[in-house]
């Protein structure tokens, strides 16, 4: 069962969210409200707060074979399908090849990463056939679903499923980290671990915003905090500071957690998160050529 979310219609006008079109009529109204059932996002919500979103977001019609949303774009809707079938591909990055991901029908949505997370696009999404889809503007969706999403984890599984280094996974498997992970969020200059603290975390970033001079720094998708997965890491110091630059939004996977749910894997991973590290991941301070050697 899903806690209904403590939000009411007026909270929704002060957060700046301007109905992004006019009062629709009521077949439309009835059926955004249609598409709308059935979806957990909305599930809990009041009928006065259905109708003033569903008066919020605007219809589009999509033609079979539309790009909807372009893997790589920034992005600032989220969409429900009301009619038709859309599908989210991703494109391999070494050889462009497409690979489908996803299917959507009535009720279901997409596009929700890019909001949750101020990333690109992690997939390009069509329309299998002629359908209709709504979407819901990123201020409605801060205020309304993202509370939701973060607490079911649902999003953050999705994310995951993204990132360059837990590619390949059993769906299942990103599921699984995604409940034994924690979203936390740091701000300028906040220490997110110090050196000579026991390593026992892994930090993938979500969500980074800031500007700073310094040598190296971490983009979204990349990942720190990886000794805590190696061999013998119970014994594992930290070896370097990691501070945030500007707001960041971090997942963090115990060891235990991890090792628990990929089990194997672990040491097959290992080499790829070193070969990462090297490849420009920022350690902040102090990350001397020594250090850099030995990992
Ligand atoms: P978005 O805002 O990034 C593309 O725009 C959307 O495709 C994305 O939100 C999700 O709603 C949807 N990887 C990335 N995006 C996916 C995936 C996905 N599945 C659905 N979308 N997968 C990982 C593939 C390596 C599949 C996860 C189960």
């Amino acid at each position: 069962t899903v806690r209904r979310a403590a939000i009411s219609a007026e909270e929704l006008a002060d957060e700046g969210t301007e109905p992004s079109c006019a009062p629709k009529a009521p077949p439309v109204r009835a059926a955004l409200l249609e598409a709308m059932s059935g979806n957990a996002l909305f599930e809990s919500l009041q009928p006065e707060l259905l109708e003033a979103i569903a008066d919020s977001m605007a219809e589009h019609v999509a033609a079979e074979g539309e790009v909807i949303i372009r893997q790589g774009d920034p992005g600032d809707h989220l969409y429900i399908v009301h009619s038709g079938a859309f599908a989210a591909f991703v494109a391999d990055a070494a050889s462009g090849q497409e690979a489908k991901v996803a299917d959507y029908k009535s009720g279901q949505y997409f596009g929700e990463l890019a909001l949750l997370y101020n990333s690109p696009r992690a997939a390009t999404v069509r329309a299998q056939e002629t359908g209709t889809c709504y979407c819901l503007d990123r201020a409605t969706f801060r205020t309304l679903v993202k509370g939701y999403l973060t607490k079911s984890k649902v999003g953050l599984q999705q994310y995951l499923s993204t990132v360059p280094v837990l590619r390949g996974l059993e769906a299942e498997q990103y599921a699984e980290l995604a409940s034994a992970a924690g979203v936390d969020v740091f701000h300028d200059g906040e220490y997110i671990c110090s050196m000579g603290e026991a390593a026992d975390e892994l930090f993938l970033v979500v969500c980074h915003k800031g500007d700073g001079g310094e040598l190296m720094r971490l983009a979204e998708g990349q990942f720190f905090g990886e000794s805590a997965l190696q061999e013998g890491s119970e014994l594992q110091k930290r070896q370097a500071n990691v501070v945030s630059v500007g707001r960041t939004s971090l997942a963090r996977i115990r060891r235990e957690d991890f090792v628990r749910l990929l089990g194997s894997l672990t040491q097959a991973m290992n080499r790829n998160l070193n070969r990462k590290v090297l490849a420009g991941v920022a350690l902040l301070s102090p990350l001397d050529d020594a250090l850099k050697d030995q990992i």
